[in-house]
């Protein structure tokens, strides 16, 4: 069912990170824990990710081909090979003062992005596939502004500075509210562009009206990369969202099953962008984030007679960007080419 295309993205155990083994051969990795461990591998870019993990693999690990190079420009921490590179940065609050106009979070937001598209310029790897954003208390509320939407003014003018907001350079992207910590960034960038694709059940993201916040979010709904011989589908952040709408409000299942919905018209509409076969729910492995630790049985429930019971699926509690949304779903997919 699903083609070994394990070369690029594998869901691993914690021991993965403990400074041995594969780590030569990972661009970067991402780990689900409440606490950052003290030892990690030397020189490898690491997200992580303060959430209670419920189920599966904490570490979720990137692998390059042949060569890798690691680097660290601009506080961001990046390895390549000749094809991608993943990078990390980590940016404290409390190291922005804040001003009339912009929230500490807004500057780190503005400035992490910043940073990142100049290491994209300087590496050689100018196209942005996919990005994955952790903030402590998403939904919380400062000088009268939700901090999600805080994030998407500094993010939106990082990429309005870096001529970056036409619709064909907007990455895939997720961003969940965790336990605190840095804001925290990691993406994936390519030589090449990704394709992006769009939902039609779902506004662009980036088209959302002035309702959900001063500036849009700065994401697609989903991203078709190609490395030599295989196609890498990244599927965003995908919430119980129709329209600009959340739907099924207090009803973990409901929308755990428009979230399914979602994938199916997402994956139609990649699968007509691609050469290759049709991609299928029950090829994705994906990440789950789940608001309230007490729905995940019924959203796994939900989510396995979808992707199938054997799916590569991690589950952590988190909190989905808008307060009336209780689940989010991110995946990816591969094909190899022939
Ligand atoms: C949504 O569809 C849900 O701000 O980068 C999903 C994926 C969401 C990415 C982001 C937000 C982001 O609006 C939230």
């Amino acid at each position: 069912m699903r083609p070994e295309c394990g070369r690029l993205h594998r869901f691993l155990p914690e021991a993965s990170l403990a400074g041995d083994g594969e780590g030569p051969a990972m661009l970067g990795a991402s780990r689900v824990g409440l606490q950052v461990p003290a030892d990690s591998v030397p020189g490898l870019p690491t997200q992580h990710i303060l959430a209670p993990l419920l189920d599966g693999a904490p570490v979720e690990a990137w692998f390059g081909r042949g060569a890798c190079r690691t680097g660290k420009a601009h506080g961001v921490s990046f390895r390549c090979d000749g094809e991608l590179l993943f990078g990390v940065i980590e940016l404290a609050e409390a190291a922005f003062a804040g001003d009339a106009v912009a929230t500490p979070l807004q500057q780190a937001g503005q400035q992490a992005y910043g940073s990142l598209f100049r290491v994209l310029a300087e590496e050689g790897f100018p196209h942005l596939w996919r990005v994955w954003n952790y903030l402590g208390d998403i939904n919380g509320e400062t000088m009268g502004l939700e901090r999600y939407r805080q994030f998407n003014i500094g993010r939106h003018q990082a990429f309005e500075a870096a001529g970056r907001l036409d619709m064909d350079s907007i990455p895939a992207a997720s961003a969940l509210g965790v336990a605190g910590g840095p804001l925290s960034i990691a993406f994936l960038a390519g030589r090449v562009p990704a394709q992006p694709v769009e939902n039609p059940r779902q506004m662009s993201a980036y088209r959302y009206p002035a309702e959900y916040g001063p500036r849009s979010p700065t994401f697609s709904r989903a991203a078709l990369g190609r490395l030599s011989g295989e196609e890498w589908l990244f599927v965003s952040g995908t919430a119980s969202i129709v329209g600009h709408h959340s739907v099924h409000h207090g009803d973990p299942v409901a929308q755990t099953r428009e979230i399914v919905a979602n994938l199916e018209a997402l994956l139609a509409e990649a699968s007509r962008r691609t050469d290759g076969p049709a991609y299928r729910l029950d090829e994705l492995s994906a990440r789950v984030y789940v608001r309230h630790p007490e729905d995940y049985p019924a959203v796994r429930a939900e989510l396995a007679g979808a992707l199938g019971a054997a799916a590569p699926v991690v589950y952590l509690q988190a909190d989905v960007c808008r307060a009336d949304l209780l689940v989010e779903v991110e995946a990816q997919a591969c094909h190899l080419l022939t």
